[in-house]
C-alpha cells in the first residue's frame, strides 16, 4: 500500500478528476501529454486577470509594474527551481518545442556545413526536427545513439559517435515512451571531455524528479509548464550564460532591443534578448503557483509515489497474456508502454476510453523509436501525483477485459 501522499486530499485539488467519461469515473492516465491543474493555479491565472492584467517590462503605471515583478518572480522561482546560477539563465518560451527550436536556430548561425549533432534513437520529434530544420541551412549530419533491447542508451557506442565535427549533443533526460532515465549527468560529462555542449530535453523529467541544471551541468535545459501541473503556452530554455551571451537572437521584435534604427540595432541583456514581444504573463505567473504547488507537495514524495504506481502497473499488466511492454530499463520514470497481441493500440485506447480510462496512443511523436521498436504505435499509461492504486488496479483489469474481447 503507498502511504507515501495523502492522495485524497492532493485529488481535491484538482475539480477535473471528479469527472465521469462514459458514466465512469475518470481515470486519467495520461499525464504525459499534460497534466491537470490544481485549483490554486486556475485561481491565480483568474486573479491576474482580473487585478493584475498590464503589459510587462513596460510602462510606469502600477498595474504594469505589479505584473513585470510577478513574471520576474516566476523567473526567480524557476532558477531557484533548477538551481541555475542566475535569473539571466532562464528565458520562457512557449513550451519545450520554443525551447529547443530557439537554441537549433540560435546556434546554429554558428555551424558550417559538415558539422555533427549528436541526438538519441529516443528523441521525442520535438528534439529531432528543430535539428533537421538547421540542414535546410548548413550541410549538418545528424549521428544517432542507439539503445539496448531494455531500452537504454549504449553509452560506448555514444562515445564512439563523437568526432573533430561534433558540434553539439541534444538528449532526452527521460524517454516519453521508455520512461528511460538517460544518465545525463555521465552523459554531458562525456560530451565535455570532448569540448561539445549538451541541450537536455527535459520536458518528461521536470514533472517528476529533483532537477539540478549545474549538478548535470547541462548547457541548455528545456521544459514546460503544462506538463508540471502549471499552465499551457509556457516553457523554459535554461542556457549557461557565457553560451547565452554569445548567441544571436531567436525572434526579433519588441522588447528584445536596446536601441532600434534603421541603420543597427542593439539587443537587450539576458534574458530579455530572447524574449520577443509580449510574453504569456498571466500564465508565467500562474506557473510561479505551479511550482510552489509542487513544493508544497516535495518533488521526492511525488517521485517516489509515480514510481511505485508504475512498478505495479508494470507488474499486473506482466500477468496479462500476450503482453509486450516497451521499456525495461532499471531506472525508469512513471510510464508505461505496452502492446497486447496483435490489438491495434488505436482499438485499446478508444475501448479503454469507453471504460473512463484516459491514455496515449500512436507513435507518441517518436517515429524512429517506433521504428526501433518495430512497431507503429503503442499505448502509453502515464502517472501524476493525483493517480491512485484503486485506479492502477481498474486499468489494469480494464486492459484484460479488452484484451479478452479480442
Ligand atoms: N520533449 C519530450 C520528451 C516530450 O515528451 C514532449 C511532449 C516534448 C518534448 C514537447 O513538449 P511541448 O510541451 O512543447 O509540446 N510530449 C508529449 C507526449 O509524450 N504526449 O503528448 C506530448
Amino acid at each position: 500500500m503507498s502511504k507515501i501522499l495523502d492522495i485524497e486530499k492532493i485529488r481535491e485539488d484538482f475539480p477535473i478528476l471528479k469527472r465521469t467519461i462514459e458514466g465512469k469515473p475518470l481515470i486519467y492516465l495520461d499525464s504525459a501529454a499534460t497534466s491537470q491543474t490544481p485549483r490554486c493555479v486556475v485561481e491565480a491565472i483568474e486573479k491576474m486577470y482580473f487585478e493584475t492584467k498590464a503589459n510587462v517590462h513596460r510602462g510606469v503605471h502600477t498595474l504594469s509594474q505589479e505584473a513585470t515583478d510577478k513574471v520576474e518572480a516566476a523567473r526567480e522561482h524557476v532558477r531557484r527551481y533548477i538551481n541555475a546560477s542566475s535569473i539571466e539563465e532562464v528565458i520562457f518560451t512557449r513550451g519545450t518545442t520554443e525551447a529547443i527550436n530557439l537554441a537549433a536556430s540560435s546556434l546554429g548561425d554558428s555551424f558550417c556545413n559538415g558539422d555533427e549533432i549528436i541526438l538519441s534513437v529516443m528523441e521525442h520529434h520535438a528534439n529531432i526536427i528543430p535539428w533537421q530544420l538547421l540542414q535546410r541551412r548548413r550541410r549538418i549530419n545528424l549521428k544517432v545513439i542507439p539503445m539496448n533491447d531494455r531500452g537504454e542508451l549504449l553509452l560506448d557506442e555514444y562515445e564512439k559517435l563523437f568526432s573533430d565535427n561534433t558540434r553539439m549533443v541534444a538528449i532526452a533526460h527521460v524517454s516519453n515512451v521508455l520512461g528511460t532515465v538517460n544518465p545525463v549527468k555521465e552523459m554531458v560529462a562525456i560530451a565535455h571531455k570532448h569540448g561539445v555542449p549538451v541541450l537536455v530535453d527535459g520536458a518528461q523529467a521536470a514533472p517528476h524528479m529533483k532537477i539540478d541544471v549545474r549538478d548535470i551541468d547541462a548547457d541548455f535545459y528545456a521544459f514546460s509548464s503544462h506538463k508540471m501541473y502549471g499552465p499551457t503556452g509556457v516553457g523554459v530554455l535554461y542556457g549557461k550564460k557565457k553560451l547565452l551571451e554569445v548567441l544571436p537572437p531567436y525572434q526579433g521584435g519588441g522588447e528584445m532591443i536596446k536601441h532600434v534604427s534603421f541603420e543597427k540595432t542593439t539587443f537587450a541583456d539576458l534574458p530579455f534578448k530572447f524574449e520577443a514581444g509580449t510574453p504569456d504573463y498571466v500564465d508565467i505567473a500562474a506557473f510561479d503557483t505551479a511550482l510552489s504547488y509542487i513544493e508544497s507537495i516535495d518533488i521526492r514524495e511525488i517521485e517516489a509515489h509515480e514510481q511505485y504506481l508504475c512498478d505495479m502497473a508494470t507488474r499486473l499488466l506482466n500477468e496479462i497474456p500476450g503482453m509486450r511492454i516497451f521499456g525495461n530499463a532499471p531506472h525508469k520514470s512513471g510510464v508505461v508502454s505496452f502492446l497486447v497481441g496483435d490489438i491495434h493500440h488505436y482499438d485499446m485506447g478508444l475501448l479503454l476510453d469507453k471504460l473512463g480510462i484516459a491514455v496515449r496512443t500512436g507513435h507518441h511523436c517518436a517515429q524512429p523509436l517506433m521504428t526501433a521498436c518495430g512497431v507503429e504505435g503503442m499505448v502509453r499509461a502515464s502517472f501524476a501525483l493525483y493517480n491512485t492504486e484503486e485506479e492502477v488496479q481498474h486499468f489494469v483489469e480494464a486492459v484484460a477485459r479488452v484484451a479478452k474481447m479480442f
